[in-house]
């Protein structure tokens, strides 16, 4: 477990937008043999969280936002680094494609999920953000995946996982893929709502749930 004084540290430099340390508590953390998930979920998770209240109070503004997301999209790019080293499973666990809805740039969480899947053994093929609906499901044919995942961080933009469901629907795909929905503004009710298979909360549920789509 690590201390509360380095998660302390690690949430403030990030809320301060402090690149430079949060890159080095990063590094000194996993160095240590520290969990890279909990430094997340307990540092700079909680971290660009107040960022984002803090902005939607008007308190912080769009500049420092985007410094902040740089600090965390560097924080990130360590901890994914050192998942991508701690493959739980040889074997391959099944394909997965997972994308950012279209109109929506934020992937920063998606990113967690993609290398969290990839080191519990699944083939991932990850279209990045800001991803058209059509270029999700032509990618999802072409590679024959067996589950599609999105990821929306924007009221106005999770209608696309919607779009999505009717989609697969429309074009008589709806049992060939299961499906899974995630992001801040994603919820089990929304996801039951568009005909989502599964919510997942976090990028640890995320492994889950799809680990459960694939056996059932
Ligand atoms: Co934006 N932004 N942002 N932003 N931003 C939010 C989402 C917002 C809530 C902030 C706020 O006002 N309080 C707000 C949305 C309000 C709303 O929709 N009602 C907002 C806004 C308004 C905007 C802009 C419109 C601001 C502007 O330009 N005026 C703009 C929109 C751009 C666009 O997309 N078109 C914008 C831009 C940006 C930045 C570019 C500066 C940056 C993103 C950088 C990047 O991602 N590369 C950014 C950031 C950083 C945020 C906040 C502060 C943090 C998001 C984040 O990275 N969280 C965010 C506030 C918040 O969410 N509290 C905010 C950490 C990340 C690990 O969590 O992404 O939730 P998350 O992922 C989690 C889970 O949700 C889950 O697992 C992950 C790991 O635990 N999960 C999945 C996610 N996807 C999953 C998929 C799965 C399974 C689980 O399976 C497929």
């Amino acid at each position: 477990m690590i201390d509360q004084a380095t998660i302390d540290e690690a949430k403030s430099v990030l809320v301060a937008q402090n690149r430079d340390r949060a890159v080095e508590i990063a590094r000194r953390v996993i160095a240590a043999g520290g969990d890279p998930l909990e430094l997340m979920s307990r540092a700079f998770i909680p971290g660009i969280n107040e960022v984002g209240d803090l902005f939607g109070r008007g308190q912080l503004f769009l500049p420092e936002l985007m410094l902040a997301a740089d600090v965390m999209k560097a924080a990130t790019d360590i901890v994914n680094e050192a998942l991508a080293g701690t493959s739980r499973s040889a074997q391959k666990a099944g394909t997965v494609v997972i994308a950012t809805v279209k109109g929506d740039v934020h992937d920063i969480g998606k990113c967690i999920v993609v290398s969290l899947m990839r080191a519990n053994g699944f083939t991932v093929h990850d279209l990045g953000r800001d991803v058209a609906t059509d270029a999700i499901l032509e990618k999802a044919l072409d590679v024959n995946a067996d589950v599609i995942g999105t990821s929306a961080l924007l009221t106005t933009t999770m209608t696309h996982q919607k779009t999505l469901e009717e989609a697969l629907k429309s074009h008589g795909l709806k049992g060939r893929f299961k499906t899974i929905v995630g992001g801040a503004p994603v919820t089990p009710r929304w996801a039951a709502r568009i005909g989502a298979d599964a919510y997942a909360e976090d990028a640890q549920d995320g492994v889950g749930k799809v680990k459960q789509l694939l056996s059932s």
